[in-house]
């Protein structure tokens, strides 16, 4: 059977949740605990969606386009939809942004609760036609006074502050990373029970990796430290071995491999993308989140993604994010071309 081999000990992603609150003694309301399952219940339909998708021809254009100006595709405006009435109906949310809507939304008094979720609801849709990966990225803050009315305020806030983030990968199977500030655990759809089982319990991102990631078709709009970088992995001192290039070009899979892999990847600043491309708030914060508490690192080249204080919902940072030892080598460059002016 295709279902997971069934073990006495099934830890879904609610006890696992509530087991880390345990055995840290929080004071538990259960909130984060039913916010959490309203993103898991989004991302099991999203997964029988992008399975069916090709079946039931959602594939192709919605005929609109979203704040990005990037045509959507059906499945994006789907996703986005069910996302939104999750999280409102948990009765958890006080503002939600998607990368789908032009402004934050603020629950209504009914059903206003005590957490912000930022998210992509269908990050990498460019690639749906095709097969490949992609998936639904999400970070979670607490609302900055308790009893007012939500605002972007409570979301404007450094990646430092969420109190959880994580991403659904859509594949040959659904897998759910998640981090609520103790470590980082992956979770597989076992589609016969619908349950999220954990799988990957305590996720590590090596010190060092093999392997570089960035669209290299950019190349010709790079900054110096960017391709200064570039080089010293593909022409290593002698007696070192080149790095392996690997690009999905779907943020979610690629950020996946090198949690699980190692090495690096980047998007960075360039001379056509002035600030990147990939967002802050709901692509660089969460991806960030989970690679520091991996044991990885996550910078913008000459600063830690983290601490960066957002000013607008939408607005773009360059990233580079992976293993400690190779981000530093990196790093190394900025530092490098910062001393030369
Ligand atoms: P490029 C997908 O459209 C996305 O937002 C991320 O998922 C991905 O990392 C990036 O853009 C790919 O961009 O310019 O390399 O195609």
């Amino acid at each position: 059977a295709d279902d997971l081999a069934m073990t006495s000990d099934i830890v879904t992603v609610t006890r696992h949740v509530l087991s880390e609150q345990f055995r840290l003694g929080v004071a538990t309301t259960g909130d984060l605990t039913l916010l959490l399952t309203a993103i898991t219940t989004t991302s099991k339909f999203i997964a029988s969606n992008v399975r069916r998708a090709r079946l039931i021809n959602l594939i192709g254009m919605a005929g609109e386009t979203n704040v990005q100006g990037e045509e959507q595709k059906k499945l994006d405006v789907l996703s986005n939809n069910i996302m939104i009435n999750s999280l409102r109906a948990s009765g958890k949310t006080a503002v939600l942004v998607s990368e789908e809507n032009e402004e934050a939304i603020i629950i209504e008094d009914r059903y206003r609760g005590k957490y912000c979720v930022v998210f992509d609801p269908l990050d990498g849709s460019s690639n749906i036609d095709a097969g490949v990966n992609i998936g639904t990225i999400f970070g979670i803050y607490h609302i900055n006074e308790t009893n007012t009315k939500g605002s972007v305020q409570d979301v404007l806030k450094p990646g430092s502050q969420m109190v959880a983030a994580g991403y659904c990968m859509y594949g040959s199977s659904a897998n759910l990373v998640l981090s609520t500030g103790k470590g980082v655990h992956g979770f597989t759809l076992d589609p016969g029970l619908g349950e999220f089982i954990l799988t990957h319990p305590d996720i590590r991102i090596p010190p060092r990796g093999k392997i570089y990631s960035f669209n290299e078709g950019n190349s010709v709009y790079f900054h110096p430290p960017v391709t200064n970088y570039l080089n010293s992995v593909k022409f290593p001192p002698s007696g070192k071995a080149p790095y392996s290039a690997r690009y999905i070009g779907s943020m979610v899979a690629d950020v996946h491999r090198t949690l699980l892999y190692g090495g690096i990847f980047g998007y960075p600043d360039d001379k056509k993308s002035k600030s990147g491309k990939l967002r802050l708030l709901y692509e660089a914060f969460p991806m960030a989140y989970l690679t520091e508490q991996a044991g990885g690192l996550a910078s913008t080249g000459t600063k830690r993604i983290l601490d960066i204080q957002p000013t607008q919902i939408h607005e773009r940072c360059p990233v580079f994010l992976g293993s400690k030892e190779d981000v530093q080598d990196l790093m190394k460059f900025y530092e490098a071309e910062a001393n030369k002016s």
